[in-house]
Formats: C-alpha cells, sequence, structure tokens
C-alpha cells in the first residue's frame, strides 16, 4: 500500500476512534445540559439526622460523620468486613536494577486467607533509586493489569480474568504478551520517580472481578456467614470490595520499611476514583485522596442527573453499588446523602477532585461542587476548605486542602492530571514536619 494511502487511512481511523470515543463517552438519552438539571436540595452535612445542627469538631465526630458513614454504607455501598484472620503477604520479587536502574521493583502477593488457592492480590510497587526511605507513595488500582502500567518485561503478566478488550491483547478474558504497556500513558512512572513518590498498584479484578455473577468469584464469598450465598442488601457490592482491597494494601505498607505509610496516597480513574474516593473515606490511614473522571457514584453530585444518573449505573452495573442503593432509581431526592457528603466525609484530609472538559458523562460540573459543598466540615475542622467557590477555568488547578481542576479533553488519565496530582502531594504531604 502507498504510503499516502497508509496515512490517509490511519488518519481515518484514528478520527473513528476518537468518534467512537467522544459518542461512548456521552450516551443518548441522558442529560447534557445545564438548564435542564433539576431544582434540587442537598442534605446538609452539619445537621444531625433528627435535625440538630452541629458546629463543633467533637460533634462532627462523634455524631455527624459516624452518622454519614453509615448511611453510604448501609445504602451505597455496602459494609465490608475489616481484615481477614490469617492475611499473610509474600514477597515474590525484589529488583533493585529496575527501569533501566532508576528504581526498585517489588512484586508482592497479598493472601486474603492465608491460603495460597484462595482469592489473592498482587501488588507492584516502584520506588525511586538514591533517595532516603521511607517514600511517600501513591496507590492505585488498574483496569487490565499490573503488567499494563508499563513496558517493563518483568512484570508478571496477570492470569485473571479480564473484560474484553482486542485492541489491548486481551483474548478470551486473558491478557496476553501483547498487553503489556497499553496503559502506560495512564501512568507517568518515570515522572513520578523522579519527583520522589513511589508507586504502588493492583488489578482490581485480582479483588473481584468486574462483572456480575452474583459474587460467586471474588474476596465476597469468603466472609459469608453459613448458609449465605450473596451479600444482603446493606453489604458490600464490588466498589467496596474494590475499596477493601486498598486498605489490605495498606496493611501491607504498614509492614515494609521502605514505605511511609503515613503519607499514602490513594487515588483512581472513572469506576476506581469512585473506589478511591470510598476508600479514603472509610480508612483515615490514607493521608490523601485523588479522585480522576469518578463521576456518578463518585465526585458527582446524584441529584443533579447530568449525565450519567444512579438508575442507569444500576442497570449498567448492577453489581457495583449494595442492594439498597438500587431504591433511588430516578429518586435522589430521597437519598439521605449526596456525593459532597463522601467528600466530608475524608476531611480534614487533603481531597483532590479533577475532572475532563469532554466527560460530561462524568458531569465534571457536579464534581466540582460536591468539591465546594464539601468545603463546610473542611473548614469547621481547621483547615481552609476550597479556595473559590467558582468553578475554575480550564487548567486553572485549586490547591487548597479541597483540590479541584477541569482540563480540557476526554475521561481519561493524563500527564497533565499527574503532574497536579504531584503538585498537591508535594504542597500538602511535605509540608514542614511531616
Ligand atoms: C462507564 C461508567 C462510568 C465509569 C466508567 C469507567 O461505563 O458508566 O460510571 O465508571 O465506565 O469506569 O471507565
Amino acid at each position: 500500500m502507498p504510503s499516502q494511502t497508509k496515512s490517509i487511512l490511519r488518519t481515518t481511523m484514528f478520527s473513528l476512534a476518537i468518534f467512537v470515543a467522544t459518542v461512548e463517552a456521552q450516551p443518548e438519552g441522558s442529560n447534557y445540559s445545564e438548564a435542564k438539571v433539576p431544582a434540587y436540595n442537598l442534605p446538609n452535612s452539619l445537621v444531625l439526622s433528627d435535625g440538630i445542627k452541629i458546629t463543633t469538631a467533637e460533634a462532627w465526630w462523634e455524631q455527624r460523620r459516624p452518622e454519614i458513614l453509615e448511611l453510604f454504607e448501609k445504602q451505597v455501598y455496602g459494609k465490608a468486613p475489616g481484615k481477614p484472620e490469617g492475611m499473610r503477604f509474600e514477597t515474590k520479587s525484589v529488583d533493585d536494577g529496575a527501569l533501566g536502574g532508576h528504581a526498585t521493583r517489588k512484586e508482592v502477593i497479598v493472601y486474603f486467607s492465608g491460603e495460597e488457592n484462595g482469592p489473592k492480590m498482587e501488588i507492584l510497587i516502584y520506588q525511586p533509586n538514591g533517595i532516603s526511605k521511607p517514600v511517600p507513595t501513591f496507590v492505585g488500582l488498574n483496569f487490565n493489569g499490573n503488567h499494563t502500567i508499563h513496558q517493563d518485561p518483568d512484570i508478571t503478566l496477570s492470569q485473571e480474568w479480564m473484560r474484553a478488550n482486542e485492541q489491548y491483547g486481551i483474548v478470551n478474558h486473558r491478557a496476553t504478551e501483547a498487553s503489556r504497556g497499553v496503559s502506560a500513558t495512564r501512568w507517568s512512572i518515570k515522572r513520578i520517580l523522579e519527583r520522589g513518590y513511589g508507586l504502588a498498584t493492583i488489578y482490581y479484578g485480582d479483588i473481584d472481578p468486574d462483572f456480575h455473577d452474583g459474587f460467586k468469584n471474588g474476596v465476597h464469598p469468603l466472609f459469608y456467614r453459613e448458609g449465605q450465598t450473596e451479600p444482603a442488601a446493606d453489604e458490600w457490592g464490588s466498589i467496596a470490595a474494590w475499596a477493601w482491597g486498598l486498605s489490605r494494601a495498606l496493611d501491607y505498607f504498614e509492614t515494609d520499611d521502605d514505605i511511609d505509610h503515613n503519607r499514602v496516597v490513594v487515588l483512581g480513574h472513572s469506576r476506581l476514583g469512585k473506589t478511591a474516593l470510598w476508600a479514603g473515606a472509610r480508612d483515615q490511614r490514607f493521608a490523601l485522596v485523588i479522585s480522576n473522571n469518578s463521576g456518578c457514584g463518585g465526585a458527582a453530585l446524584s441529584r443533579r442527573r447530568f449525565g450519567e444518573t444512579v438508575e442507569r449505573i444500576n442497570t449498567s452495573f448492577p453489581h457495583w453499588f449494595c442492594g439498597n442503593f438500587k431504591q433511588y432509581n430516578d429518586r435522589e431526592d430521597t437519598l439521605p446523602v449526596d456525593q459532597h457528603m463522601l467528600i466530608a466525609l475524608i476531611a480534614p484530609r487533603p481531597v483532590y477532585v479533577a475532572s475532563a472538559a469532554k466527560d460530561l458523562w462524568a458531569d465534571p460540573r457536579g464534581e466540582f461542587l460536591a468539591a465546594r459543598h464539601a468545603d463546610p466540615v473542611y473548614r469547621l475542622l481547621g483547615t481552609d476548605g476550597i479556595a473559590s467557590i467558582e468553578m475554575p477555568e480550564l487548567n486553572q488547578p485549586i490547591m487548597s486542602t479541597i483540590g479541584y481542576h477541569i482540563r480540557p479533553g476526554e475521561h481519561n488519565v493524563t500527564d497533565y492530571d499527574w503532574e497536579r496530582f504531584m503538585d498537591f502531594a508535594d504542597r500538602h504531604l511535605r509540608k514542614q514536619g511531616k
């Protein structure tokens, strides 16, 4: 084929791919117009369910926070168990000459029940060489296996079930050698290491494969009571299970002298951004929380019904949230919480919400507003809250204790996002005395 034809073909394919991605990013039948957002009243984070207003940090910690946490547990994500008895860690490999000698790569297996043939997850960790330990670390789940985050041929190729994706070299729901590095653009590893951070990641399907099988696979069955076959209506769905897995990773970090377990940043994109927020809300050992394009059930306010709605997400992904959450399909106003209260549960720890302008499905404005309406709780707890009550322009990050940015472009994680995440972490985790 002449090279000019090839290049035209390539350009056409590329435009087609962008077109498909854009169409997928904004499914039809949803509202994308600000004018059509219904009028709504947000539940007040500082008013107890019996109507009494709280005005002190003490009342937040002792009364209102436990109330809100329980509402999210029982009505949204489902209650998760604690640390399983018998859980153990095995260091599978350590290579201090990884990535051309710049990094140390470690792989650690977490056997949730202690048993080798029980459910387990593999943590892949990169740390910069030549800096003093322990190292502050970003941890996030990945969509397609640890081996997709970098071309590094020595990362173990996941053997687990994957969602179908031909482009990523996934054949019959399993990864192949062609899958290596396919998500590398989403993980700025070189820059993360250069800026003095470590990175830990886990394939989310290790914890619970992302399809609805009535909770037979993944970690759920490990905790069933005698005769139980699936979680009760107020017990954990898949997002809660993935978040639980992140807490188990933190259990491991506490045993690893190279990782600064007091400075662990939990982050995630999209469904894994929803997961990061819930993990950070539940587990106060996470020092900082980042949500990237997390949308409905993540940082976006449900009551706006902009882009993806509660009904739509519960229909497409019936396993993500708990059974009780289905009651709110098309009844967002009856929810006792909204997502600004999820962000408030993270207070006073720094939280950063990132949106993308073309990602209307995830409702960027709704993501900003949830961050903004978490402000009263952050202020009650003595922080500076959010620096602006107006949604900022593109690429004008807000860096107060509640941080936010919106960048141009699609639903994705880009180098720009990572640079801002690290600016935010530098500012809040590397403060004097920390
Ligand atoms: C979409 C879903 C979103 C978001 C996204 C993703 O299909 O509707 O809520 O989670 O998947 O995780 O990529």
